[in-house]
């Protein structure tokens, strides 16, 4: 291959539609390039188009029947990407625009984000076409048995260990492991994001949204600052948004937004700790709207749209889901004085907001990095689980801060080494690309 383009042309010829996933390849591939020319057996042994080969898709038919009665039949996917570094790790995601291409880019980024976070896991990410929202409890929990009812016998605590992701939190987790045990007949760490009194890590639900504002205030202390009296811009409220409200609270910084797929609440006056718990019993228990959120506090809910206009922000954390920030959005954005931007979410920037947000040289944290602090306490609580321990919520939250201060570091370092200071995205892509790539190189061509 001559060129990125090049390459590019090659996976999209072979993947065709997965536009997502060409999404994170192509940008991916524009950062590790130098890498490549400066280590020429990369090339060699074909590393790059290995990578982007899943080792082993799984496509399975998910009968269930509804409470009315009727057949539903869903599709599930386990997309196992890369073991070179560990058991395939990675989350599930439910969600009715779930697709093939949608998980392959989710399995890619997955396989440099985990290398990034120090412990030893390989890289996968499944799902289904299912949607929770709307469905009762025992809906969620016959889909969620048939789920797993196919995908047992493909994972184990030593071969692939799912997690949570979109629609997938603690209530399917737990539908999802007592079917396992059912069907296996054992009691062993083969999803993370467990209870705590059945295995569960203290810290792993709030470790995504925690990791991210910790990585936020990494970047600023950069620039001698830091996330205290900050004002942010935050989307989503689920999982990741929740937590990373939290930690924005937590280290004396104001929520000004939070959203969900039906539109975004505005709250100048923040959202504190006991609005915030407010809005996590709204999602996590009465399974509502946001909009709910603005009727009970007498804020603005703005439907159907996302909060990148809401001025007197330094900081955005988009936490919700793919391409959720266009380039349009990031415009605005710097032209409103935001210049912190943490990712929770996966590639919820697009190329054009990312391609901004560099040339602004504003701090930009790319998902890969920025995010990472949620499977990495699912590291650790594989770590748990294997040596029958429990470990307290210090001990968990101290080294989830050290890792993000770790994985901020292999970015800084990542960048300057390839003469890009300062930018993110690719030093998160190269000091991921090299663990993944010099190990694959050792273990020969599988
Ligand atoms: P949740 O299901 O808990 O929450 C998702 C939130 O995003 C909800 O508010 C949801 O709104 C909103 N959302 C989802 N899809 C869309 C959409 N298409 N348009 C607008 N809003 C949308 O998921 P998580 O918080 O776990 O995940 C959020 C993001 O973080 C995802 O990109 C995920 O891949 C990423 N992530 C998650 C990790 C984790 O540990 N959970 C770890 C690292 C990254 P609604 O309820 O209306 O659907
Ligand atoms: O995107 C992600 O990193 C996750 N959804 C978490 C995966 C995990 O295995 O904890």
């Amino acid at each position: 291959m001559q060129s990125t383009a090049e390459f590019m042309e090659w996976v999209e010829g072979r993947t065709p539609g997965e536009v997502e996933f060409h999404q994170a390849v192509a940008e991916v591939m524009s950062s590790v390039w130098p890498v490549l020319q400066r280590n020429p057996e990369y090339a060699e042994a074909k590393i790059p188009q290995r990578m982007v080969e899943p080792e082993r898709v799984i496509s399975f038919r998910v009968p269930w029947v509804d409470d009315t009665g009727e057949i539903q039949v869903n599709r599930g996917y386990r997309v196992e990407m890369n073991s070179a570094i560990g058991p395939y790790k990675g989350g599930l995601r439910f969600r009715s625009d779930v697709n093939l291409g949608i998980l392959k880019f989710l399995a890619f980024e997955q396989s440099l984000k985990n290398a990034l976070t120090t412990l030893p896991m390989g890289a996968g990410k499944g799902g289904s076409d299912f949607d929770p929202k709307g469905r009762s409890d025992a809906e969620v929990m016959r889909f969620c048995q048939s789920f797993m009812s196919e995908l047992f016998r493909h994972i184990g605590d030593h071969t692939d260990i799912p997690a949570g992701d979109i629609g997938v939190g603690a209530r399917e987790i737990g539908f999802l492991f007592g079917q396992y045990k059912r069907v296996a007949n054992e009691f062993t760490g083969i999803l993370t994001g467990k209870g705590s009194t059945w295995g569960g890590s203290l810290i792993r639900p709030e470790a995504t949204g925690y990791g991210v504002v910790y990585f936020a205030d990494q970047m600023l202390k950069t620039r001698d600052e830091s996330i205290f009296r900050k004002s942010c811009l935050l989307s989503g409220s689920g999982n990741v948004a929740q937590y990373a409200a939290e930690n924005v609270i937590r280290l004396g910084g104001k929520v000004l937004t939070m959203s969900d797929s039906s539109g975004f609440v505005h709250d100048p006056d923040g959202i504190d700790e006991e609005k915030l718990a407010w809005i996590i019993d709204l999602k996590e228990r009465r399974r509502g709207r946001i909009g709910e959120y603005a009727e009970h506090v007498g804020c603005e809910f703005r439907a159907g749209e996302r909060p990148w206009a809401v001025e007197g922000a330094e900081v955005a954390l988009p936490c919700a889901t793919q391409n959720e920030l266009s380039g349009q959005d990031a415009k605005l954005l710097l032209a409103n004085g935001v210049y912190v931007v943490a990712e929770g979410a996966n590639m919820p920037s697009d190329p054009d907001a990312v391609r901004r947000f560099v040339d602004a040289r504003i701090l930009f944290g790319p998902g890969k990095a920025a995010n990472a602090g949620g499977v990495a306490v699912s590291g650790l609580e594989m770590a748990q689980n294997a040596s029958f321990a429990t470990w307290s919520r210090d001990k968990v939250d101290s080294r989830l801060l050290g890792i993000m201060v770790d994985i901020h570091h292999s970015c800084i370092r990542a960048a300057a080494e390839y003469d890009r200071p300062g930018n993110y995205v690719v030093g998160a892509n190269i000091a991921g690309f090299e663990k993944v790539a010099s190990a694959m190189l050792a273990q020969g061509v599988v």
